[in-house]
């Protein structure tokens, strides 16, 4: 294998029935013919993927490897993609990159590379094949004019059957959305737009006479602009997203969409995608407009390269990887929840009066040394169910003998005085308090007094949620 530059282990995906076959899928750069590590031939090193058996000792077995794509161009050691990934369809999908230079060496490098517009490679393709190497019936591009590219490239003019999309530039990522199987691509940009595509199969996708949707290359086999481009799903300009705060971005890794169910619903199928540059991940919605957003920031330079959803001892939570720090592998629960930000005001109510008739929010009065829960949420305040906490007014009146009162959750044991007060006298004080013990929307007001017995009123006038 070769590791220098951005060569190495690209990516790494494991079989859907892995329980039984115990197959995984690597993506990496094949130091072919033991010719060192060059970065300027177009022969070694390739970029190959196979498969191997992953046993029980959690050891791969080098002599169960099976090549299923081997001798794609990696030229200059850049730019390489290195996503693998088994689709929903059951195919083993790749991203393969531009290899930074032009390995025809009739353009150049970086934005002049022109190696995209060659269809008889695989670089700058997404590719797609069986789990055994063969090739999809539904592939796109099949038949008359085209060609196996499973062993290196085929005679110029021909179209490479392994091709699902192209005019990439570095699809260095990629996730299906959950709801419908679409691709989702995230194609890395050159020096002033990253974009996401979607790919349902056979589009070109503009690289390099397009970088977005905006001019990058414009001579050559760019001029005139080829036909049918697809544009991006979504482009954002290196610096700051709009929508987002950090700045310095320009550099798209993982992506992933947000199963249903496991955050708070106004997350469910949301796009997450990751910077390198500015060490973020962002969201975007699962239908236009596509206004981003933060979910994570301040992760560091050099940081997120992927993204993806797993089991965990929450259910199910975010992990992505990081290459500045050492690599590391972190994990995201849920996430930072907006609920106590958003406060509805209400005309003050009361909700709780121990001097009135007994019951779940009358009397009797609170005795020392004891403790009564109050449901805060429903009739007649209408505080709603969901609510994380409510803002209150608490009055204490009649109490026997000094001491306090102290509120908290339901099912906790309050320890802190909400509000002091002296024998005989009546005391008033605001609290904000929260509701998500148990049962929710419950509170327990504990007696922090040693003898007799102390009247308490709460008025609400707002809520959290
Ligand atoms: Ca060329
Ligand atoms: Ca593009």
């Amino acid at each position: 294998m070769c590791s220098n530059s951005e060569r190495g282990l690209l990516g790494v995906a494991v079989d859907p029935a892995f329980a039984s076959n115990n197959f995984i899928y690597l993506y990496y750069t094949f130091n072919k013919n033991a010719a060192g590590c060059p970065t300027s031939n177009a022969t070694s090193p390739v970029e190959r993927i196979s498969r191997f058996t992953l046993p029980g000792t959690n050891v791969v077995d080098p002599a169960s490897k099976v090549v299923l794509l081997d001798g794609v161009l990696n030229f200059a050691g850049n730019h390489n993609g290195g996503q693998v990934r088994v689709g929903p369809d059951g195919y083993l999908y790749a991203g393969i990159g531009d290899g930074g230079c032009d390995y025809a060496g009739d353009s150049g490098c970086g934005g002049a590379n022109d190696a995209s517009r060659d269809r008889n490679i695989l670089n700058e393709k997404i590719v797609r094949i069986a789990t055994d190497g063969s090739i999809p019936a539904t592939n796109p591009f099949q038949g008359s004019g085209t060609a196996r590219c499973n062993a290196g490239p085929a005679s110029a003019g021909t179209i490479c059957r392994e091709a699902f999309g192209w005019g990439f530039r570095n699809p260095f990522r990629f996730t299906f959305r959950l709801t419908d199987g679409m691709l989702a691509v995230n194609d890395v940009g050159q020096s002033a737009w990253e974009e996401i595509d979607l790919v349902p199969g056979g589009g070109d996708y503009g690289w390099p006479c397009l970088e977005g949707s905006h001019p990058n290359l414009t001579t050559g086999k760019c001029s005139p602009l080829p036909p049918n481009l697809v544009g991006p799903y979504f482009e954002y300009p290196h610096g700051t997203i709009p929508g987002t705060s950090p700045s310095g971005c320009g550099a798209i890794t993982g992506g992933a969409f947000v199963p249903p169910g496991i955050w708070p619903s106004t997350w469910d199928n949301d796009y997450l995608f990751a910077d390198f540059n500015c060490g973020g991940i962002f969201t975007l919605p699962p239908s236009p407009p596509l206004n981003a957003s933060d979910l994570a920031t301040g992760l560091g330079t050099s940081t997120v390269v992927e993204l993806d959803f797993g089991p965990s001892p929450v259910g199910t939570s975010l992990y992505y990887t990081t290459y500045g720090s050492g690599g590391q592998v972190r994990r995201i629960d849920a996430p930072h929840s907006s609920a106590s930000t958003e406060f509805t005001t209400i005309a003050p109510c009361r909700m709780v009066d121990t001097r009135g008739s007994n019951g779940p929010l009358g009397g009797p009065a609170l005795a020392a040394n004891g403790s009564r829960d109050f449901p805060l949420t429903g009739a007649p305040c209408g505080v709603p169910a969901d609510a994380v906490a409510v803002a209150t007014k608490l009055t204490v009146m009649g109490a026997t003998s000094a001491g306090s009162m102290r509120l908290g959750p339901a099912g906790t044991t309050p320890t802190l005085a909400t509000i002091s007060f002296g024998a005989g006298q009546t005391r008033a004080n605001d609290a904000t308090l929260a509701l998500f013990g148990t049962p929710a929307g419950t509170v327990t007001a504990a007696s922090g007094f040693a003898s007799g017995s102390a009247h308490l009123i709460i008025d609400v006038t707002g809520y959290y949620r």
